[in-house]
């Protein structure tokens, strides 16, 4: 173990508090950040191991979404810029919870069971949100690298699905700069934006709420390639208030309510960010004061829309999907399987599982609820788009269809969930039909619905199937569930023990918003 002298110097360095357990969970490790120096330090072990046994850069992303600004969190990131294999979550946690003098041990046994040849060479970018924190942890990742031997590249403050993009750049073409992706999506944007009525370009003003996170930041780098054909007023940038406090995409989607920090006027789209900018949510609110939401279904709804009628006016016999989770909106999955006549599969919470379902389509839009998701076009798909948008012989109509297709997937960051990408995807699609906010909140309407969370002794005594939408253990409370559900017209609810917060997470949703409410406090209770 030679070799893993300087490992074994600089861990004491970034010891780990005695008998801590920590789990590489939905999103990879989340805590309070003063829990996560050592975390960060053996990451950096972990992915230069990454690196070493896939040949390829491997991503490692400092961030705690939209959690409180105090907590932080790490995930890694793969070859593709997809999240890190099963297997080595699995590696993540037990390198995380050995102990110190077990840690020279742990590392070697990984090393065993991949057959990583320690003398290949290795490559890890780093990069990091808005949190006080983030750079500390950050540099204790470094270490962790350097101290394999291996070299890092640090991109400092950028967004998460900015580093998977990086990441798959790295992988696949060799180099990665954050002004490619901002020319490869602005010139998408503006391509497909050409194509707009007229008037749609008055209408070409956004409301954003930047979750005073680094989505912020970015916002403003990326407006600076967009030729001011979208009019951004950028609301809690980060100059006053604290990150997710009482902003962003998560606290706007489970409070149904407007972030404070934004002046809206009536009819005026809004959207919010997360604290990493992977998710998106749009709002407004109508001339009697109503806050409308317009969350992840929606979005999904929009999106496979546009994609359809553009894949059918072009000629081209490529299957949509739409994947969801559990807590989709009943009327999102009714409009998308009965009106549009598409596949809709539904897994369990978690992007990568989304992402892993949308993978077997040719045209795969995922996206959960809270406003995660983008679209995966399989690479055949791809290919005939690109070769038919050259192609010389066809006919005008269709021509049209399949050049703004071809923009629309430029448009689009496959490797994860993107409020950036997304956004200007959204924007798009509205200014190339024409359409307001009204008109696309108009195509479906949401049943009332409620989310509420409890604390209980142990969440995983709750275990779930059928995509987390049926409780398998405690027994008895499955039928519990059912006999109150039944109370009530057009109703659904479940509860799954959460992946990121030690609570059982409820959902509830039915024909009237007291309804939905009542149902939701009633199987609380039934969890307790
Ligand atoms: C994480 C997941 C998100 C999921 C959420 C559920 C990623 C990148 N993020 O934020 O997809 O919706 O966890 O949280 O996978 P929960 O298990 O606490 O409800
Ligand atoms: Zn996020």
């Amino acid at each position: 173990m030679a070799e893993f002298e300087e490992v074994s110097r600089k861990s004491k360095l970034h010891p780990k508090p005695t008998g801590l357990k920590l789990q590489y969970g939905t999103a990879g490790f989340r805590t309070t950040a003063k829990h996560l120096d050592h975390v960060m330090f053996r990451m950096g072990l972990l992915a230069v191991l990454r690196s070493k046994k896939t040949r390829s850069t491997i991503g490692v992303m400092v961030t705690a979404s939209h959690n409180p600004e105090d907590d932080n969190g790490v995930k890694l990131i793969d070859p593709m810029g997809e999240m890190v294999a099963l297997t080595w979550e699995e590696y993540a946690s037990q390198l995380a919870n050995a102990e110190q003098e077990e840690l020279l041990h742990s590392l070697n046994d990984i090393v065993k069971k991949e057959t990583i040849d320690m003398s290949q060479e290795a490559r890890v970018i780093v990069g990091r949100d808005t949190r006080p924190s983030s750079e500390s942890l950050s540099r204790a990742v470094f270490d962790g690298v350097q101290c394999l031997g291996s070299h890092f590249h640090d991109y400092g403050l950028v967004t998460t699905p900015q580093l998977h993009y990086m990441v798959y750049c790295q992988n696949t073409q060799g180099s990665a700069t954050l002004e490619d992706y901002y020319k490869k999506h602005s010139q998408a944007f503006l391509h497909l934006t050409k194509n707009a009525p007229v008037h749609a370009n008055a209408q070409r003003r956004l409301l954003v709420d930047g979750a005073n996170g680094i989505g912020a930041l970015k916002l403003r780098e990326l407006e600076a390639f967009l030729q001011k054909q979208l009019l951004v007023a950028l609301f809690n940038d980060g100059s006053t208030g604290k990150l997710n406090h009482l902003c962003g995409a998560d606290y706007v989607k489970v409070q149904q309510k407007p972030p404070q920090g934004i002046q809206m006027e009536v009819g005026e789209r809004c959207c919010s960010f997360d604290g990493d900018a992977d998710r998106i949510v749009y709002y407004y609110t109508n001339s009697d004061g109503h806050f409308h939401l317009l969350d992840g279904d929606k979005i999904a709804t929009l999106i496979s829309t546009f994609l359809k009628e553009l894949i059918t006016e072009a000629g081209l016999d490529l299957q949509v999907a739409a994947v969801q989770t559990a807590y989709a909106n009943g009327s999102s999955t009714r409009f998308l399987e009965d009106t549009m006549k598409m596949t809709v599969v539904c897994t369990k919470t978690g992007v990568k599982h989304l992402h892993h379902a949308a993978q077997k389509f040719d045209v795969g839009v995922y996206f959960e609820a809270n406003g995660h998701g983008t679209v995966l076009f399989s690479r055949a798909a791809e290919e005939q788009i690109h070769q038919l948008a050259k192609s010389p012989d066809i006919t005008n109509e269709k021509k049209h269809a399949i050049q703004l297709l071809d923009n629309t997937v430029n448009l689009i960051n496959q490797t994860v969930g993107d409020a950036l990408s997304d956004m200007l995807l959204i924007e798009a699609v509205l200014a190339v039909r024409g359409m307001g906010v009204q008109d696309w909140d108009a195509m479906y309407t949401d049943l009332p619905n409620r989310q509420l969370k409890v604390k209980v002794a142990d969440r995983r005594v709750i275990s779930t199937t059928d995509a987390e939408r049926r409780v398998v253990s405690p027994a008895g409370l499955q039928e519990a569930i059912d006999k109150l559900v039944a109370k009530y017209q057009q109703a659904r609810s479940f509860v799954r023990p959460s992946g990121t917060e030690d609570v059982v997470r409820i959902y509830a949703e039915a024909d009237t918003q007291e309804s939905a409410d009542a149902l939701a406090h009633e199987v609380s209770l039934a969890v307790y």
